[in-house]
């Protein structure tokens, strides 16, 4: 067994657990944690460490903060090329929509990405990832969408699966062919998800799908295109999550909803009839703050109705090159604060249990007895400075399945 120790936890474990506090943080001073191997064992104040058992291994953290591993639930972290220029164009007036529609955004990306090998694909990702994971994260989702063709789509999708044995770090994947049109597509939107559909069984086949998401926009897909997507995925007993009501409101939560969606992601346009199908379906309302902040949007996901209604609430990084170029969940859960009003603990709970179960996960996000030994190491007395402070770095460790892994 291995014991870490000279620490201040802090759980985030449920009320019913031995592990909770009265408060949601669970903070113990002087306290301890013991894995058994990819699991926690227990966690609890040093003094009550349990007898006669045998550890291996033991490290002392010097007062230092231990939490559950961060979980970054949605992610586009493999691709080509950059979108730096567009960045300018949209500086000086140019929308996101507009840029789209002029054949730029996403589809310039898609050009790039199908022009990239495996090779220049992962080594373009794993910086990315060890960026993250350095910020605290020990689970991410990473989506294709980028390639758009079967080949490229299943390139993207191996390259997230390359991530995970190269960092150790648990990568879900998620098939998004419904991202965006092709070129070659134009005009016959209906032909392309007949494509994404037809792909499908064999990426999944190939193991490469964990869950199946789609952009519902109106530069993305429509609602009737997205139930097509959503009825391939059924059929294969794939789940489904939405990018949803991000700039319009489509009705995509409660479309998704109804198909028993793990999550809705971004949701700015969020109506109260998607609020009570998405709480009816227990999906989860997965908020992208970086996205908010990088296209200057004005418009507020709705978080106070949400939490009226007790859905819970996620945050995630939403890497990726052309709305949400960051790399830093730290930064996520202060912006989550700061533009979303989430409190300090809500967006702990957004970026570790909460982000889980956006995942399917039930087995992390808090500290206790049987999750996964997934941890982060932190310079800080209290989990709220991580969400108080931006622009620092105060990680100095993550810990996967037990296994130190940076440092
Ligand atoms: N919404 C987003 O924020 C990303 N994808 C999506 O559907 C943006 C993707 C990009 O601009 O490259
Ligand atoms: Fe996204």
């Amino acid at each position: 067994m291995k014991l870490w120790r000279n620490t201040t936890l802090a759980t985030l474990a449920p009320p019913s657990t031995p592990e909770a506090g009265a408060d949601g943080w669970g903070l113990i001073q002087r306290g301890a944690l013991l894995a058994d191997g990819d699991r926690i064992h227990w966690a609890g104040a040093e003094s009550d460490l349990p007898a006669g058992l045998s550890v291996d291994e033991e490290t002392d953290l010097g007062g230092a903060l231990l939490t559950p591993g961060l979980v970054d639930a949605h992610t586009h972290l493999v691709y080509a090329g950059d979108r730096a220029h567009e960045f300018e164009l949209r500086l000086s007036g140019a929308s996101y929509e507009d840029i789209a529609r002029a054949g730029g955004g996403i589809r310039s990306t898609v050009a790039a990405t199908r022009a990239a090998s495996a090779g220049q694909l992962l080594a373009g990702a794993l910086p990315r990832a060890r960026a993250l994971q350095a910020g605290g994260v020990t689970t991410l989702e990473i989506k294709s969408g980028y390639g758009l063709d079967f080949a490229t789509e299943a390139r993207c999708l191996r390259a997230a699966r390359e991530v995970g044995r190269n960092t150790g770090l648990t990568v879900r994947t998620t098939y998004l062919g419904a991202h965006a049109l092709p070129p070659e597509f134009e005009g016959r939107p209906d032909d392309y998800i007949d494509a994404v559909t037809g792909w499908m069984p064999a990426l999944q086949a190939e193991g490469l799908v964990d869950a199946v998401d789609a952009f519902c926009e109106r530069i993305g897909f429509t609602p009737a295109q997205t139930r097509r997507v959503f009825e391939a995925a059924r059929a294969l007993g794939l789940p489904v999550k939405l990018h949803a009501e991000q700039l319009s409101d489509q009705g995509g939560a409660a479309l998704a909803a109804e198909f028993g969606a793990l999550s809705c992601d971004h949701l700015e346009w969020l109506t109260d009839t998607g609020i009570a199908a998405m709480r009816q379906a227990g999906t989860v309302a997965v908020l992208l703050p970086g996205a908010y902040y990088f296209l200057r949007e004005t418009k507020l996901p709705p978080v106070d109705a949400l939490r009226a209604a007790g859905v819970p609430i996620a945050i995630a990084s939403d890497h990726n090159p052309g709305s949400s170029p960051g790399l830093s969940m730290p930064l996520m859960l202060n912006m989550a604060c700061t533009f979303f009003r989430l409190t300090p603990l809500e967006a702990w709970q957004g970026a570790t249990v909460h982000a889980a179960r956006a995942l399917g996960l039930s087995d992390r996000g808090t500290l206790q007895a049987g999750h996964r030994a997934d941890l982060a190491v932190w310079a800080l007395e209290h989990p709220r400075q991580l969400a108080y402070g931006f622009g620092h770095d105060p990680c100095r460790a993550t810990i996967v399945g037990g296994h130190r892994t940076l440092s």
